[in-house]
């Protein structure tokens, strides 16, 4: 079957995505390859890629100089070789998106690839996450991502970034003046940097999607992404999760959340909130300012009370929009279920979108799991109940 690709002219997109058998074949196929002027995607993501086949990836670059997009993410062992695609780029000068989602590359490759940088003015879209090896070597990469002044997209998550990197992202990233989408999550020294990048992601205006999950968030740094979040009137996706710094004091950001209006995907798991904080929620949400919210994560908050979770099931009658909810708690607590689920019961009939519940670790009597099924039943509905069945 891909004998004939080389012959197609004017092929415009290559995906041969999720194929093993791909690596270590990749070059003698690309040898063939002839019409590619036109070509403007290339994806190869999850190939098995091998060194060799990154030397005669690289090869070719200089012959489609009309790629927009390239994918080789989750190429493991490739990271050695990134170096030579890396010096390749500049053939690609309209390159828009480019993601090296858990390649294996190293400090020496993102320096390349810093490098190369200086190319790629249209790019929108830069993914590098979970790629453990580059941490502590964005310096390399500073000077050029600041001139990518289109770029829309950052995807930095499980980079191991240090207290070094973040010194120079926070010089960085404030630059990026197009920036919609920032993911920093699961990368400690994000919370725990002194320095300021939190706070000033307010130059950032156009940021639609803040994704700040497990950061290790501190007081300070929680406190400046709060204020800075009041001057982010686009933001729709807020990811807090796994920061226990957040329990106690939501209301630092329902301020923020208050004159949006516009959130639609909001994570709070294992937040460690407590019954204030999910009181002032409900108001904020009984105050019809989450009124866009589509998908809600408060599962793992397990200090929440049973008079604290009812208050919040009768608020949601306020999210007409809301298709995902979670509120279960860690499945090995096995908590009996309290008054707020007669609550809930009450509240389901009026969120007409709703099709995913989270309840684990509830444990649910037999009749109380008859009445979610009877409420799918009575109402022509098909909630998927996410339920524990141990009890
Ligand atoms: C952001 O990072 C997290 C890792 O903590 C990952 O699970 C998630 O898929 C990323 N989200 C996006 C939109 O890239
Ligand atoms: C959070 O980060 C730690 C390591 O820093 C990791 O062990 C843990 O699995 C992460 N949790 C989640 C939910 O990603
Ligand atoms: C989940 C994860 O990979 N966390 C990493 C975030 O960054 C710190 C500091 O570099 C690492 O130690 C963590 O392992």
């Amino acid at each position: 079957m891909l004998a004939i690709i080389p012959l197609l002219p004017g092929l415009e997109e290559i995906d041969l995505s999720w194929n093993d058998f791909i690596g270590g074949i990749l070059g003698p196929l690309t040898l063939q390859f002839k019409h590619l002027q036109e070509l403007k995607v290339l994806r190869l993501s999850n190939c098995r890629l091998t060194a060799k086949d990154i030397a005669f990836l690289a090869q070719l670059l200089s012959r489609v100089n009309n790629l927009e997009e390239l994918d080789l993410s989750i190429n493991k062992m490739i990271g050695c070789s990134l170096k030579s695609i890396a010096q390749e780029l500049k053939y690609v000068s309209c390159l828009k998106v480019l993601n090296l989602n858990m390649c294996g590359l190293r400090q020496d490759g993102l320096q390349c690839l810093g490098t190369a940088l200086q190319h790629l003015l249209e790019l929108r879209k830069l993914d590098v996450s979970c790629n453990k090896g580059i941490g502590g070597g964005f310096q390399t990469l500073a000077a050029h991502l600041a001139s990518l002044s289109n770029l829309e997209v950052l995807d930095l998550h499980q980079c191991c970034i240090t207290e070094e990197d973040m010194a120079v992202l926070t010089q960085i990233i404030p630059l990026l003046s197009s920036l919609q989408e920032l993911n920093l999550s699961s990368n400690k020294s994000v919370g725990i940097s002194s320095d300021h990048l939190l706070s000033r992601l307010r130059f950032l205006p156009r940021l639609t999607s803040v994704l700040l999950s497990n950061c290790s968030l501190q007081h300070d740094s929680f406190t400046s992404l709060a204020e800075a979040a009041l001057h982010l009137p686009e933001l729709m996706i807020l990811d807090l999760s796994w920061n226990k710094c957040v329990g106690g004091n939501l209301k630092l950001i329902l301020k923020a959340l208050n004159l949006g209006a516009k959130m639609q995907v909001l994570r709070l798991s294992s937040c460690s909130l407590v019954d204030e904080d999910i009181a002032g929620f409900a108001a904020v949400i009984e105050a019809g300012h989450l009124d866009q919210l589509q998908k809600l994560d408060l599962s793992y908050n397990h200090h929440i009370s049973d008079q604290g979770w009812s208050m919040f099931c009768q608020a949601l009658v306020a999210l007409d929009l809301l298709s995902e909810l979670d509120i279960s708690l860690r499945p090995s607590l096995h908590c009996d279920s309290g008054e707020w689920f007669d609550q809930l019961l009450a509240t389901l009939p009026k969120l007409p979108l709703l099709t995913e519940l989270g309840l684990q670790g509830w444990v649910l009597s037999r009749v109380q799991q008859k009445q979610l099924e009877q409420f799918n039943w009575d109402n022509e509905r098909n909630v998927r109940f996410d339920i524990w069945y141990g009890a």
